[in-house]
């Protein structure tokens, strides 16, 4: 098919990335059965940083590419919106339809009442962000992305001044590899290959800080369990161990960074004492963890996404990122910290995205509040019109955006129109007028940018769709063309656009990067380690940010700035337990799930069981719990209904529920977003998925 497959062991292989929004972007190698069919996947063994490993629900990814329920044909809602019953039209009808709706949208309400929506379902540049050139040229909605990342990019760029770090593969070469809020084992598992050979080969410590005894709390040599949205605390006791013992270095201080003496000053009474009371992890531990980072001068902060999604997580970022600017462990190979590479690849997307055509007066809405914009939130909606058309491509909101019940009312809604681009029926999908059959990966052509590593890699369309099937691409510029909506990426090809791309950001040529598989984009060693100053004019790591000014890629304010921490602390803005809530809830990641992807697959369904909250054996006896009881959980927000597992490796108080089932998994179909706020996270907006107050009780 094209000169990117390969024989080994008389197989036909061909050479792709993961698609899917993990941090880990893995190189992949797919066995080719036939024009149509996939094998196993596998990870290639000669991409440094995936290193032959991948998860194991990629590995089986033949259940899900080959799966009897993909979508494979258009479909029109017949029945009751919601009710699942549709009718096969053609592709010419269903494109006609939906362009006939967003015209009637633009008649009636202005062109801001059509909302193109999309997630990272897929991570390609092509497919993932091809929908805003639509929406740029049309002046459509703007599309303010914050259910992921921005409380954990605002967070570490509040120091450092950018979304970069040193080089992952150097974890390999530390002495100490501090793993802070990401479940790793089950988000991203090439970070435990690294963190592992470190171990093996070096003697190095891992130490790692979660909320609940997760798998990579297990691997650790010190898991250092504390409650949610405490982290902040965490990271000051360490700090002030690490100023009265004298393991501050104060050269690379008054080198390096902005206001070290204050700092110092400030820790002084944010002792382990003081930690302990609000962490719930005992001194002794606060204390083992300060020495290790003290007498370890390599030491690498891999901080993951998990302790920023709390209503302080920018703050408590930042507060962990300042640790090793205070031991100087940034100037050592193996040393200082990374979040992910966003930041360093500098790619001229102006023809993928439309920025050409992009008008910045055009409203943006926040992503995480969709419940809130499709019930009319006037504030919501930026005191703009109604959404009265949605285009959905890559994501599932009903079922992962927080304030669920709400997100539910404003899909019902019978003036509503929504077009749904998926490869599945999901409970998204269900809720539209229009369902539109998605390409995967392996047959359509994109481009990936590690999030984890340093490598831009293409994965190249290796076998035919099933059915009638297009890629987003296709869908993009058709509607445009009966839209009337003019750019000259609608005219190109996805290998056009990506060569195109790499082009004119002086990446070489696709054909050089399909030739060599991926690219590294790693800065040297001194830009990585920041020794020539971090990314601010005066070249200083923060330890006072600007909140309102950090720099970011859309500079969409929300959330309570103003009441931002000026130096690192413990920001009391979470929800706390309280008389009527005494419980805490996080909804971490599941391993056989990635979001709501592979929900369908069998092997992820049997793997993970059925919706669980796990629950302190303590609590559970407090309400008459035993282990498999039915419970609910409930707040202002909703009730949900799942099975109690009692599990010591929780804290009292807190109540940890890994996501994310499907809503129709739970007996009354209430998902565990309805648990969960929509309120912004400062500075740049974010959900708190972590974040919740509830009350417990055992069904009746
Ligand atoms: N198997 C699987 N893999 C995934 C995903 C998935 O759903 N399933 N999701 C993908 C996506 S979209 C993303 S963004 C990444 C995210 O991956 P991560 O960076 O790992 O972030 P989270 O998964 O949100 O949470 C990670 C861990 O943080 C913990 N945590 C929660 N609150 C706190 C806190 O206040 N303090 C501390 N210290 N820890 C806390 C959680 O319990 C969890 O164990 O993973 C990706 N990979
Ligand atoms: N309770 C709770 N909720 C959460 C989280 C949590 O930790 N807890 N995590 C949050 C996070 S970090 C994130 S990133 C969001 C993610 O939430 P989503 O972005 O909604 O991710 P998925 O649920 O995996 O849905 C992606 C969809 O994209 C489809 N898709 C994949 N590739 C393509 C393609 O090429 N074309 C088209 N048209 N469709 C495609 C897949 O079939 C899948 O249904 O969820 C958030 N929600
Ligand atoms: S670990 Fe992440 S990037 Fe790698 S194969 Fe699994 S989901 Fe994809
Ligand atoms: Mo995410």
């Amino acid at each position: 098919m094209n000169e990117v497959i390969r024989s080994a062991a008389g197989k036909r292989i061909g050479y792709s990335a993961c698609p899917h929004d993990c941090p880990s972007t893995c190189a992949l190698d797919v066995e080719l059965l036939d024009a149509h069919t996939i094998g196993r996947v596998r990870g290639a063994k000669d991409n440094d940083y995936t290193a032959g490993v991948i998860c194991a629900k990629v590995a089986r990814y033949a259940e899900r590419e080959h799966h009897p329920e993909r979508l494979t044909h258009p479909l029109q809602r017949v029945g009751e919106k919601g009710s699942g019953e549709f009718r096969r039209i053609g592709w010419e009808d269903a494109l006609d339809l939906v362009a006939e709706q967003f015209v009637r949208a633009e008649q009636r309400h202005g062109p801001e009442a059509v909302w193109p929506y999309y997630y990272a379902g897929t991570m390609g540049l092509v497919m993932r962000d091809g929908i805003n050139r639509l929406r740029h040229v049309k002046r459509y909605s703007g599309f303010h992305s914050t259910i992921c990342v921005n409380p954990a990019y605002a967070g570490f760029a509040a120091g450092v001044g950018q979304i970069a770090g040193v080089d992952p593969r150097e974890m390999a070469k530390s002495d100490l590899v501090v793993i802070w809020g990401t479940n790793a084992v089950n988000t991203q598992v090439n970070v435990m290959t690294h963190a592992m050979r470190a171990r093996k080969e070096r003697g190095a410590k891992i130490a790692v800080v979660d909320i609940y005894m997760n798998g990579t709390m297990q691997q650790a040599d010190l898991p250092v369990l504390i409650k949610p949205g405490t982290d902040g605390a965490l990271a000051c006791a360490v700090m002030h161990c690490l100023f009265r013992d004298g393991k501050a270095d104060w050269e690379y201080l008054n080198k390096y960074t902005d206001a070290p003496h204050e700092l110092e000053r400030h820790l002084r009474t944010r002792d382990p004492q003081w930690a302990s009371a609000i962490t719930g992890a005992s001194i002794d531990t606060i204390e083992a963890f300060a020495r290790l980072i003290g007498e370890r001068r390599r030491a690498f902060f891999r901080l993951g996404y998990g302790f920023s999604r709390s209503r302080n997580g920018a703050a408590n970022m930042h507060a962990a990122s300042c640790i090793p600017a205070v031991t100087g462990a940034w100037q050592y190979e193996g040393g200082g910290a990374f979040h992910i590479n966003a930041d360093i690849y500098r790619l001229d997307k102006t023809l993928i995205e439309g920025l050409d055509a992009w008008d910045r007066s055009v409203r943006m809405l926040d992503q995480s509040r969709i419940g809130a914009i499709l019930t009319g939130d006037r504030e919501a909606l930026m005191g703009g019109g109604p959404v009265t058309a949605l285009f959905i491509q890559n994501t599932n909101p009903v079922v992962v955006a927080p304030d669920q019940n709400v997100v539910k009312r404003g899909f019902a809604r019978a003036d509503l129109f929504t077009c749904v681009h998926e490869q599945f029926m999901t409970e998204t999908a269900r809720m539209a007028d229009v369902v539109l059959p998605a390409t995967t990966f392996l047959e359509h052509d994109d481009i990936y940018r590690g999030g984890g590593h340093q490598y831009l890699i293409f994965g190249p369309k290796l076998v035919e769709p099933p059915g009638e099937c297009r890629n987003n691409h296709e869908v993009v510029c058709a509607l445009a063309k009966r839209l009337g909506a003019r750019h000259p990426g609608f005219d190109m090809t996805p290998r056009e656009l990506i060569d195109h791309m790499l082009r004119v950001s002086k990446r070489g040529t696709l054909a050089e990067l399909e030739a060599n598989r991926w690219l590294d984009c790693q800065p040297p060693f001194r830009a990585s380690h920041y020794l020539d100053g971090f990314a601010w004019p005066d070249g200083k790591f923060r330890f006072k940010p600007d909140w309102p000014n950090v720099p970011f890629r859309s500079p969409y304010r929300s959330g309570p700035v103003e009441a931002m921490p000026a130096l690192p602390d413990h920001w009391r803005s979470i929800e706390e337990a309280d008389g009527e809530h005494p419980f805490r809830l996080a909804t971490s990641p599941a391993r056989g799930f990635l979001n709501t992807t592979f929900n369908e697959t069998p092997t992820s369904r049997a793997q993970e069981r059925r919706p669980t909250v796990m629950i302190h054996p303590a609590d559970a006896a407090g309400y008459g719990i035993v282990d498999g009881d039915m419970v609910v959980l409930g707040n202002r927000r909703g009730t949900v209904r799942l099975h109690a597992r009692l599990f010591d490796g929780v804290c009292r108080g807190v109540l940890i529920a890994e996501s994310i089932w499907p809503n129709q998994a739970y007996v009354d179909g209430c998902g565990i977003n309805a648990l969960t706020g929509a309120d912004p996270i400062a500075p740049y907006g974010g959900a708190a998925f972590h974040d919740n107050k509830v009350w417990l009780r055992r069904a009746a």
